[in-house]
Formats: C-alpha cells, sequence, structure tokens
C-alpha cells in the first residue's frame, strides 16, 4: 500500500478549498494556510455557471449551495433604461448567490473530507521540490503545493513565475444590499425584479449598475465606472450622481451609499507556466480575469478540481510531468474566458445585449468532471 500523500495549500479562497476538498476526498491529507485570522470572503454576490455547479455537485457541495440561491427567470440589459434583451440561458444552468453562502458551503465540504484549514497561517515561499514556508518559519515538506493565494500570491512570486498584467479602464464597486422589491416595483411596476438587469448608460457618462437578486432576501448591485472618473469610482457612492441616472433603483442605491465600499479595477493576470516541478498555481494567483463573464471563480474552481484529479492519477515520480500536462489540456479553456472577458470589458460590448451566444458561453457549457472531455472537442 502506498503511503497517505500530503498536499499543502496556500489560500482558503474559492480555489484553495475547492482543490483541498477534492484532494481530500481521492486520499490526500491536506491542509489549507489563510493567512486572514478569520475565514470569510469580501465581495458581495457572485454569478456560477455549469462548469463549476458541475464540480460542486461532484464534491457534496451543491445540496447546500442550492438552498439558498436562485436562478432569476431571464439575463436582461438595457440601454438608456431601454430593454436590450432579455436571455433565458436555455440550456445553460446557472446560479446566483452571495459569496458568504458559497464561501460556507465550501468550508463545510472541506471539513467533511477531512481538510485541516489553518487561519492565521501566512504563507512566505515555496519551492518546486515541495517545500511550503510560513511566516512563523515553519517549513513543511510535501507531495504536492497548490498556490491558491489570490491576484498577489506569495507562492507563484517566491517561485519565480513571470506575471503580465493587463488594466482595463472601468472598475467597479459591489454591494450586498436588501431585496426591497416591493418599493421597486412601485417606482416601475413592469419591470421583472427577480430578474438579472444589466442598466448601461455611456452617454453622456458611462455608468452602470448590475443588478443581481442572490436569493429572496439579498440583492447583489455593481457598480461600474471608469477609474478616470473621481465621481463615479468614488466609495462610499456618490448617491446623488447615481440616483440622477437610475431612479429606479433609488431605494437600493440608498442602503449602498451606507456602506464604505471598494472601488476594484478590472485586471487580467497571467503567467508563463501554472506550473514548477509539484507546485501548481490555481484561481487568480494563475489567472484573474475581468468579471464581464462572470467566470474568474468558475475557472479557479474547475481548475482547482482537475488538478486534483490529475495529481491524484499520477505517481509521485510522474508529478511534475502530470502538472504540465494538466496545463496543457486545461489552460486553452481558461486563455480563451480571459481574452473574451478582457474584449468585453474593453469594449463594453455587453451594453448591446443578446452576449451569452455561441463562443462567450464555451466556459459555461465546459464539463471538467467529464473524462471524455478532451475527446469530444
Ligand atoms: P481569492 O478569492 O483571492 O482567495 C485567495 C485567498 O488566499 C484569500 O483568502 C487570501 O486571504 C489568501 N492568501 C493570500 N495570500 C496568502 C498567503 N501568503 N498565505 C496564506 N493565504 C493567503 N467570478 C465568478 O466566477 N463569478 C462572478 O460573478 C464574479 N464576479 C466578480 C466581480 C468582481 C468585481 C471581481 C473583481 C471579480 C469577480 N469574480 C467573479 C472573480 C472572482 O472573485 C475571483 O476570480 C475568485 O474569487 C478567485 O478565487 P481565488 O480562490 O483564486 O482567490
Ligand atoms: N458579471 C458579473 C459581475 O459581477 C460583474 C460583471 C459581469 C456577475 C462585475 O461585478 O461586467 O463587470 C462586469
Amino acid at each position: 500500500m502506498a503511503e497517505t500523500r500530503r498536499a499543502e495549500i496556500s489560500g482558503a479562497g474559492f480555489a484553495g478549498l475547492v482543490a483541498a476538498t477534492a484532494l481530500a476526498q481521492r486520499g490526500w491529507q491536506v491542509r489549507v494556510h489563510e493567512k486572514g485570522e478569520t475565514l470569510r470572503t469580501e465581495g458581495a454576490g457572485i454569478v456560477l455557471w455549469g462548469n463549476s455547479l458541475q464540480v460542486l455537485d461532484d464534491i457534496g457541495a451543491t445540496h447546500d449551495i442550492m438552498s439558498n440561491s436562485m436562478t432569476p427567470p431571464a439575463y436582461e440589459t438595457r440601454m438608456d433604461n431601454v430593454i436590450q434583451s432579455q436571455e433565458t440561458l436555455d440550456g445553460i444552468r446557472w446560479r446566483t448567490m452571495t459569496r458568504g453562502h458559497l464561501f460556507n458551503s465550501l468550508l463545510l465540504a472541506a471539513r467533511e473530507a477531512g481538510v485541516e484549514v489553518k487561519p492565521g497561517s501566512r504563507v512566505v515561499s515555496a519551492t518546486a521540490d515541495g517545500v511550503l514556508t510560513t511566516a512563523d518559519g515553519a517549513s513543511t515538506k510535501a507531495d504536492l503545493i497548490v498556490g491558491a493565494d489570490g491576484v498577489g500570491s506569495a507562492v507563484r512570486d517566491s517561485l519565480g513565475f513571470e506575471v503580465r498584467r493587463e488594466r482595463s479602464r472601468d472598475g467597479i464597486t459591489r454591494f450586498l444590499v436588501p431585496r426591497r422589491k416591493a418599493e421597486l416595483s412601485a417606482l416601475e411596476p413592469d419591470t421583472e425584479w427577480d430578474n438579472v438587469i444589466d442598466f448601461w448608460n455611456l452617454d453622456p457618462r458611462v455608468l452602470r449598475v448590475l443588478y443581481t437578486p442572490a436569493n429572496d432576501e439579498e440583492l447583489y448591485i455593481a457598480l461600474m465606472a471608469p477609474a478616470a472618473d473621481a465621481e463615479g469610482s468614488r466609495v462610499p457612492i456618490d448617491l446623488d450622481l447615481w440616483t440622477s441616472i437610475f431612479p429606479q433603483l433609488a431605494p437600493v442605491l440608498q442602503d449602498a451609499a451606507r456602506i464604505q465600499g471598494r472601488y476594484y479595477g478590472y485586471q487580467t493576470t497571467r503567467v508563463d507556466s501554472w506550473t514548477r516541478g509539484v507546485a501548481a498555481l490555481v484561481g487568480d494567483a494563475a489567472h484573474a480575469m475581468c468579471p464581464a463573464l462572470a467566470q474568474g471563480a468558475g475557472c479557479a474552481m474547475q481548475n482547482a478540481y482537475t488538478l486534483a484529479v490529475a495529481a491524484t492519477a499520477a505517481s509521485d515520480d510522474e508529478l511534475p510531468a502530470a502538472l504540465a500536462g494538466w496545463e496543457r489540456l486545461e489552460r486553452p479553456y481558461t486563455d480563451r474566458c480571459q481574452d473574451r472577458s478582457q474584449e468585453y470589458a474593453d469594449t463594453r460590448a455587453m451594453s448591446q445585449g443578446n452576449q451569452f451566444t455561441g463562443e462567450s458561453v464555451e466556459t459555461a457549457l465546459y464539463e471538467p468532471t467529464d473524462p471524455h472531455r478532451h475527446e469530444k472537442a
């Protein structure tokens, strides 16, 4: 009988928790280091698509997730408050929820699988032969190291990967507020307030509100403005400015104005390679992307899962080659998703509506748990 293999993971975000759970469920002994003193996530709401929902099914997290999330009747796009499209996304599985709910469901699945999660443990470096060092000076030898420590990844930077960043001119502030459906309906009775509604205004000023119901009680709103627009990108938000453009959203904008908020500039991060020896990068550490297609966390969880499957199938001697093979197969999907998301962010083409067709849904329809997925392509 082979000895139990050990994986050390940096970062208890969506990528780290999925990698940890999928590895532990395949017999690995897994520890996740999280630099935060408390385990939590920030950033309001999130949209997930078939690719990540399939991974969550496989690790046993969806039962919990479905209980407090929703699939809105349509994804609506408006320009100057005129409806451009109401996409029902037939044949595409998708779900909206709060980030807190997704995070708690993943943490539960990880604990049930026997993963050790260590808050207050900051990783400072990793080596290609499997030594992970934390800020308290402790070094541990592992069979596999996963860098899931986000866009500022210490695993990535200590291993000397080459990083390229591309910024976009726009950015967004995100809030979780009460639904206030009755008040919104009083202001605009004909609107289906259960829809996702992407409210665009380009002229005379680029301001956009992405309205996403997360469940019966909570609403996720994302306010987009160019970084160069000082009032538009200000936090807390400039309530008079936003309500002058979106008067029908006044009840929920008032709630948002009471929250401090943080403006996130859109950016894409790429690395020369996702692996070095027995160390692999997943999630924003390897492939942060613009949120246009709502796939940053989706790709993170998809790649975390397929990494766990590939690493388990390889013997210790084969592991570096198996990780390189995993990148060769999986990376093109993520590269294309990053390219499309960056292009949508740069062109603001989502304002035209009908954007969830053709190539742009490739990632949403990808099936990471299907062992024959690459033969089908
Ligand atoms: P993170 O979430 O950044 O997690 C990294 C973790 O590692 C953190 O807990 C951090 O504290 C920890 N850490 C960092 N450094 C260390 C260290 N040295 N030692 C130990 N721990 C460390 N994606 C979607 O799929 N759908 C969406 O709707 C969506 N909307 C978005 C909207 C906006 C405005 C933005 C900016 C992003 C959006 N994304 C979306 C993308 C998504 O948020 C990210 O891609 C995803 O959270 C990345 O997960 P991660 O686990 O790789 O990284
Ligand atoms: N889609 C989603 C989202 O949260 C954002 C975008 C698109 C679900 C931003 O927060 O285009 O910026 C976007």
